[in-house]
């Protein structure tokens, strides 16, 4: 078709907002797209109708934004990232294009009601936690502040495993979120591209006699593109997320099937497409499995391939990829980019090695999440160079290059060299994944001060010597849009009425709040927006478990991953010696709690699976305890996800963020907390800091050991068994949980647990315990004067705005992406 008649193609009418159109609209959709008869139409279709209906009002906008991008010249930012925990999007779609009020009330006048189906979405856990998550906040806020965005990543067949209790044990059971089909999503088969892996590589001479390197893999799979369309608030602009399917180049082997292996005649097939068929549990620790190095090389490859064809479609030469492209590696997962766009770049466009180099130094950029040793993903050479022969030479190039000018032209030590190498020589020789994202990028961030301040220290310290102008800051947000308007709508309009609709395009306007933290009116309504959130997690709570709470007790949550650094064992030991304090002080003011627990644990992590059994086991044992007065519950609500997060968030009084300092690199969760209003307890960790410093030190509970301080006990050696001799309530505590006071039926359950709190404490969960059970009941103590816990906890939700992702995103873009 030429461009004249393209020209002359009529153009859609822009689509009504009207109710009644509306209505109409989703019977059209349940009629001719699904087939279904609206007498017979059961509730997944009307979702399914009406998340057809409100796609065609984004299709407008997101075909605009990429028309501008394109008319504009614009630069354009990719995140790649392996994990989008993006959750449920109807209600996030439906209110950032401002149509609550209209697709309410036309599901009204069908008789459905839009609760009931927006709780049958499925949530999209394509991600483990924070890192995922923070990934999905981005996604929004790129939309939301007018940022030209894609977000690559893996179209998993299964996320994140749903997580059961069988007595008391975490056990995984497979998700299927694409069970009823996935309308948001458009294959794009023109997108596809092939992606190789093993083979070897072959030396060409090229024509005019230069080097030529080809690499000949000898298998193959396609990578398929699958879209959403991510829309920013009120619908300014719509970002793409593409995820990447694998597909077998041949379907069926026609002519082994023919001979009777109809098993084999598709075992390539079968191959192909499990690469994409699950994402892994890891978080934190990396999963180091062949399979976890396809994926990465597949989707990295996959958006490079797609990344080149936009530029070279629209600007015809890749000398400028830098000044139009973006690529921003959200940690080390997608960092063999670095070595496929050198490849790319010299063995497919005939670049030199240097100007290459010099394009892809400036074109990415890496994000560094955590600072565990364990957690740093690094892989055995020969099982690199097998799977990706020819990035292993480009990466020994790279090495060579960098090592020389360490040596030579700086003049580094050897103990420096060798920690900034790319290969790891200290066992198994290994590929560590760090320092090539670090070397390939012209920016490394982390994500909180405190985390930045550490990488320059820890980590990366050679590195950093090395190229000092590389490290720099981007303190983690999240999406006011999800983590406040859409969770919270009772506190959304009461802050409405208080300060008017300007926070609602700016959260540090939520700041005029403070003026009624000492308003007893208000601080009422605000409690009684609390009130009700709190009845609608005991309903939650009552439906799913049999626990009846009382709304009047403290709601104590700590809800995030299991893992030892973020100490949910503290906070279960503390809990055990409030137990016994209670129950030996009946006579004292105890103030009325429920510490509430959520969090998955990854499969193959023994002591994380232990703490969830062990918070199970005190759970049962002081919610049925008559001596405790209902002074105190417990609970463990099972498969934490995005959606139940939407419903404990708002409902928190407390936020436990009570990670051993130093170890958690940001946290997110508790910014989501202190924006809804929920007063922290918590140590000077990650992004804990921040939010002292924003909040002030009087509306927030800090306790225990510094990162400093962690790190000289640590080296100076720490002696938790005469430390814990010295604390009455923890040597109880410990004792009670070792010897099998909550696990009758196996009471050395625990035994080996504890031990290592009094061998090692490498937590520091005795060091800590004192401060944080004092801190406890200081919280106590604040509590039982509700003008005092009210005024605080609206100073929480005034100061929380500079949390916002889309403060974070456009730091991004100014200072590292010059996007925007
Ligand atoms: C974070 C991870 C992570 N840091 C490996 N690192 C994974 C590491 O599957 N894996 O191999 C998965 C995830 N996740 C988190 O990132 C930090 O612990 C949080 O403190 C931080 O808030 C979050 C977002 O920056």
């Amino acid at each position: 078709m030429n461009n004249l008649s393209k020209a002359s193609l009529p153009t859609p009418a822009p689509r009504s907002s009207r109710p009644e159109i509306l209505a109409e609209e989703i019977i059209e959709r349940l009629t001719y797209r699904i087939g279904k008869d609206a007498k017979v139409a059961k509730p997944h279709d009307w979702l399914t109708a009406t998340i057809l209906v409100i796609r065609d009002r984004i299709i407008d906008k997101w075909m605009e934004s990429t028309r501008k991008t394109y008319a504009t010249g614009a630069k354009r930012v990719y995140y790649l990232s392996l994990e989008f925990l993006i959750g449920r999007l109807m209600r996030d779609a439906v209110s950032n294009l401002g149509l609550m009020e209209e697709i309410t009330s036309a599901l009204t006048s069908l008789g459905v009601d839009i609760n009931v189906i927006a709780g049958l979405e499925a949530d999209a856990a394509l991600g483990n936690g924070g890192l995922g998550r923070l990934a999905a906040c981005f996604m929004e806020s790129m939309a939301t502040v007018d940022v030209p965005a894609y977000g690559y990543g893996i179209r998993y067949v299964h996320g994140l495993f749903r997580q059961q209790m069988a007595d008391g044990w975490q056990v995984e059971l497979p998700e299927t979120w694409l069970a009823h089909g996935n309308p948001w999503e458009f294959e794009r088969r023109e997108s596809a591209y092939e992606i190789g892996f093993g083979g070897s590589v072959e030396f060409v001479a090229g024509h005019d006699d230069t080097p030529r390197y080809v690499w000949k893999p000898a298998e193959r799979v396609i990578a398929a593109a699958f879209d959403t369309p991510v829309v920013g608030w009120r619908g300014k602009r719509v970002n793409t997320l593409r995820l990447w399917a694998a597909q077998p180049i041949d379907p069926i082997l026609l002519d082994a099937f023919n001979a009777g292996d109809h098993i084999g005649a598709l075992r390539e097939s079968n191959k192909a497409e499990s690469l994409t068929r699950v994402l892994y549990p890891a978080d934190g620790t990396p999963a180091g499995q062949e399979l976890r190095l396809r994926q990465e090389f597949f989707f990295s490859s996959a958006s490079l391939q797609d990344i080149i064809r936009r530029h070279l479609q629209q600007y015809d030469d890749l000398t400028s990829l830098p000044d139009k492209v973006a690529i921003q590696l959200n940690d080390t997962h997608p960092s063999v980019s670095v070595a496929e766009l050198m490849r790319l770049l010299c063995d497919v466009h005939g670049f030199e090695f240097d100007t290459a180099w010099d394009i892809t130094r400036k074109t990415f950029s890496y994000t560094n999440h955590t600072l565990l040793p364990e957690a740093l993903e690094s892989w055995p050479v020969p099982l690199f160079e097998r799977l990706l022969p020819r990035h292993m030479q480009i990466v020994y190039a790279i090495n060579t290059k960098v090592l020389i000018e360490a040596r030579k032209e700086r003049d580094f030590s050897d103990v420096e060299i060798r920690s900034i190498s790319m290969i790891d020589e200290t066992g198994d020789r290994r590929l560590r994944m760090g320092n090539l994202a670090f070397i390939g990028s012209h920016s490394i961030n982390g994500v909180s001060a405190l985390h930045t301040d550490l990488m320059k220290t820890t980590v990366f310290a050679d590195l950093h010597k090395l190229y000092p102008n590389r490290i720099n800051n981007k303190t983690n947000g999240i999406t006011p849009r999800r983590w406040l308007m859409q969770c919270n709508p009772g506190l959304t309009s009461l802050i409405r009425e208080a300060i008017g609709d300007d926070f609602m395009d700016d959260a540090e306007k939520l700041k005029p709040l403070e003026a009624f933290a000492h308003d007893s009116a208000f601080q009422q309504k605000f409690a009684a927006v609390k009130r009700t959130n709190k009845i609608a997690l005991s309903n939650l709570v009552a439906q799913r478990m049999g626990i009846k709470l009382d709304p009047n007790a403290m709601f104590d949550i700590q809800i995030k991953r299991i893992h030892e650094y973020k100490r949910q064992l503290l906070n279960i030991i503390e809990t055990v010696a409030l137990y016994d304090q209670i129950r030996s002080h009946p006579e004292l003011d105890w103030q009325p709690r429920v510490k509430l627990f959520a969090g998955k644990a990854a499969p193959s992590y023994h002591n994380a699976k232990l703490i969830i059994k062990l918070i199970n086991d005190v759970s049962r044992v002081i919610n049925n305890d008559p001596s405790v007065r209902g002074l105190l519950k417990v609970v463990f609500v099972p498969n934490y996800n995005v959606s139940l997060a939407e419903v404990m968030v708002p409902a928190a009084d407390l936020s436990e963020q009570i990670s051993t300092a130093g170890m958690e690199a940001s946290g997110t969760g508790n910014m989501k907390f202190g924006l809804n209003g929920a007063l922290t307890i918590g140590t000077l960790d990650g992004a804990n800091v921040e939010m002292l410093d924003n909040v002030g030190a009087d509306n927030i509970f800090i306790f225990g050991l510094t990162a400093e301080e962690v790190a000289n006990k640590r080296n100076d050696g720490h002696n938790p068994r005469a430390l814990i001799e010295g604390s009455r309530e923890l040597a109880q505590a410990l004792a009670a949980i070792s010897s099998g006071v909550f696990s009758p039926d196996d009471r050395t359950r625990y035994t080996a647990l504890i031990e290592g709190i009094y061998a090692h404490d490498w937590f520091m969960v005795a060091a800590d315990f004192d401060a944080y059970a004092d801190e406890q009941r200081l919280v106590d103590k604040v509590w039982a004067t509700p003008s005092e816990w009210q005024a605080k906890t609206i100073f929480n939700t005034a100061r929380m705005g500079w949390f916002s992702s889309d403060r974070t995103i456009r730091q991004y873009a100014k200072e590292i992406w010059r996007a925007g």
